[in-house]
């Protein structure tokens, strides 16, 4: 059985919106956020303090594109896996990457500035020149997308998870409302899959079941 540690919307989302969207069993631990202070005892687990901490067997990994890219091919073949065989095989794994290392890292930023810190710690300069980095970063899916169902492949891969998380975040940090057309109806649309619906309800159930407040 796959042991998923989960914050409400945080990172790990990408892990369970995949198993979601591939129909795999898991076990679902919900952690409040930040878990190095609202759950001390997951640092041995998790020496990071982060999530995801996702655990299968002897597997034991902590980056949620990664996870992402180890389900679709340790639990494949699946179609939300580009192969090495295919034309978009480069532009599939730029993706997967694109949207944790290059979107996610100034959100990260905007959010520590803006919620995370204490109010005499919060930087408003720190948040308007990574909310203007993201979204300069964002113009290459306005770009990517602009006229196409998916950014890969021809069909939905974990590129798109990948990517989409991002968006989700954006929604939180007030970001999304500076979305070009195309990300906007890309956003829109990605909603709407079965696979993400499962994966919000799953989140919380799990939430209100193992009574963990949903992430601020
Ligand atoms: N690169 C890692 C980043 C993991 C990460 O930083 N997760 C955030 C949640 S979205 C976290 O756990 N933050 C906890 C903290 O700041 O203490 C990934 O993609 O999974």
């Amino acid at each position: 059985m796959i042991t998923l540690y989960h914050c409400a919307a945080a990172r790990s989302f990408r892990v369970l919106w995949t198993l979601e969207e591939m129909g795999l069993s898991y076990d679902l631990k919900m952690l409040p956020f930040p878990p190095r202070i609202f759950a001390k005892e997951y640092k041995a687990l998790n020496p990071l303090g982060t999530i995801p901490l996702m655990l299968d067997g002897e597997t034991r990994m902590t980056e949620s594109a990664a996870i992402c890219y180890y389900l679709v091919t340790r639990y494949g073949p699946s179609p939300l896996a580009v192969g090495s065989e295919e034309p978009d095989y480069g532009a599939f794994l730029n993706w997967l990457h694109f949207g944790e290392a290059t979107l996610t890292f100034p959100q990260t930023l905007v959010y520590r500035y803006t919620a995370l810190e204490p109010p005499e710690r919060r930087n408003p300069q720190v948040v308007e020149d990574y909310s203007k980095w993201f979204l300069a970063r964002l113009r290459g899916i306005e770009t990517a997308i602009a006229g196409k169902e998916f950014l890969c492949g021809e069909r939905f891969t974990v590129a798109d998870v990948s990517v989409c998380y991002a968006l989700l975040f954006s929604q939180r940090l007030n970001l999304s409302k500076d979305f070009g057309p195309a990300v906007a109806e890309y956003w829109h649309r990605m909603q709407r899959r079965e696979g993400f619906r499962k994966a919000v309800a799953s989140e919380r159930e799990a939430g209100e079941a193992q009574n963990v407040p949903a992430r601020m």
